[in-house]
């Protein structure tokens, strides 16, 4: 993409209405446009951001062996009335009435919905595992958003529902949540930590949120900090090895780590004291186990082998898509703005050239343009006449993590300068290496 051509409007003072980092980088690199209180629109670069997650999300689910469709952002109150949630769910729920005068409601999660689908087309243990998810807009009308996209009222959740015949394979069904979603935010280049917590309106006894690190985060947390350590890394896992996902799910959870919903000061009392933390954190994905809190009040049953009729196993799982381009905002970042992990940049390298209107230049950035192109990355070049500090102050605040300067000075010498966003190190290559160093950092986050 060339600058020249692009919609990126960045804007040079802080708006006075961010009180936290990421939002205020939100704002300021034309990521996002408040249209109401927490509802906004997803200008281009926040919106390829915002793509690039959900992709890393789809990909992790799929691998895991779990099925994408796409519900409705529109419910029909009825199902909600069959769980008894209609009026449990209080004003979070914003909740319409068409022209016929039918009760509806804009999701704020989809349990009831996809128990229908399910009860619909499923009715035997044959039929089983099935896990299906989607990702999709929901709304929860919030008493105070905040933070942008942190506490938004619209915003976007990827929600995944598990069917299983028994206990085991519905707990199974959690690890692999567990560890899918560890994976993905791996890939994201965030630590997200697995902590107890409590279920609130989805119900259920046996649930982890998982949790960003950061000062601005809204949960109270305590933890073991040696579970910081813990990573996936590039190990291969098999989703059907019930015994290997649920080993991994114990080497992350065994370690003290609770919100303070389920804080036990006795039990953190044991950990010993140089490993004792008390911190904040962002709540980036949730997932619950509730066997048949669904199934049972809306009919949602199987034929088991022995020929018996019984409620399904369920559980729900989620990821907040559009939170987390706060949260990995709030944990990589400095004063000059964003720093994008590479596995979720919204372009691969920026390109700046010092002298545009050179031929020399010109030509010069046009060739890298194109050899990242061929490489099947993506450049922001940035060919305008603005001068060189507002272009590297504009590439610093919008954070790609690899950056090509190309000026008539290095040209002399066949020399390109290729710079780290994080480190700020830079060094002088010829333009073709420069891109094949960048190509191999990326082959490396696929
Ligand atoms: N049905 C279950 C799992 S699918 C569910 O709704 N879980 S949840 O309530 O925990 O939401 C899942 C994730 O969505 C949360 O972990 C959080 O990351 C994100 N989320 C929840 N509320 C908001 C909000 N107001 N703004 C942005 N993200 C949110």
């Amino acid at each position: 993409m060339r600058l020249s051509r692009y919609f990126l409007p960045v804007l040079k003072e802080n708006p006075a209405e961010a009180q936290i980092v990421s939002h205020r980088y939100m704002l300021r690199a034309g990521m996002i446009k408040q249209q109401a209180a927490g509802i906004y629109s997803w200008l281009p670069l926040g919106y390829r951001v915002l793509k690039r997650i959900e992709q890393i999300v789809h990909e992790e689910q799929v691998r895991a062996g779990h099925i994408p469709l796409l519900m409705p952002t529109l419910q029909p109150a009825d199902l909600w009335r069959e769980s008894g949630r209609y009026d449990d769910y209080g004003q979070e729920m914003l909740r319409i009435r068409d022209r016929h005068e039918r009760d509806m409601l804009y999701g704020p999660t989809n349990e009831e919905m996809i128990t229908d689908i399910f009860r619909a087309h499923v009715g035997s243990y044959k039929d089983l595992p099935l896990t299906l998810y989607h990702i999709q807009w929901k709304f929860r009308d919030e008493v105070r958003p905040r933070f942008g996209v942190m506490r938004g009222r619209e915003f976007l959740m990827k929600d995944g529902y598990n069917f299983d015949v028994d206990r085991d394979s519905a707990l199974h069904a959690y690890n692999r949540h567990m560890v899918s979603y560890l994976r993905s935010y791996e890939r994201m280049g965030l630590t997200a930590i697995p902590m107890r917590a409590a279920s609130g309106p989805i119900g259920g006894d046996n649930t982890h949120e998982f949790l960003v690190l950061a000062s601005t985060g809204e949960s109270e947390v305590f933890y073991d900090d040696r579970v910081t350590a813990l990573k996936l890394g590039s190990r291969d896992i098999d989703y059907d090895d019930r015994d290997g996902v649920a080993k991994v799910c114990e080497e992350f959870t065994t370690l003290y780590a609770r919100t303070d919903e389920t804080h036990d000061a006795a039990v953190f009392d044991g950990v010993p004291e140089a490993h004792r933390k008390v911190g904040r954190g962002i709540e980036v994905g949730q997932i619950f186990y509730f066997g048949t809190k669904y199934s049972e009040s809306m009919g949602a049953t199987v034929v088991t082998n022995d020929g018996s009729r019984v409620p399904v196993e369920m559980g729900s799982h989620g990821i907040g898509v559009s939170r987390l381009l706060g949260a990995i905002i709030e944990a990589s970042h400095d004063d000059k703005g964003i720093i994008w992990p590479e596995g979720v940049t919204p372009f691969h390298v920026g390109i700046v050239n010092l002298k545009q209107g050179d031929a020399e230049a010109d030509a010069a950035c046009n060739a890298i343009y194109k050899l990242v192109a061929a490489l099947g990355l993506e450049a922001l070049y940035d060919d305008t006449e603005a001068r060189a500090g507002e272009k590297f102050a504009k590439m610093d605040l919008i954070g790609l993590p690899w950056r090509i300067t190309v000026g008539p000075r290095g040209l002399k010498n066949g020399v390109v300068e290729l710079t780290s966003r994080r480190t700020g190190e830079s060094v002088e290559l010829p333009p073709e290496e420069a891109v094949a160093k960048i190509a191999e950092i990326y082959a490396a986050h696929r």
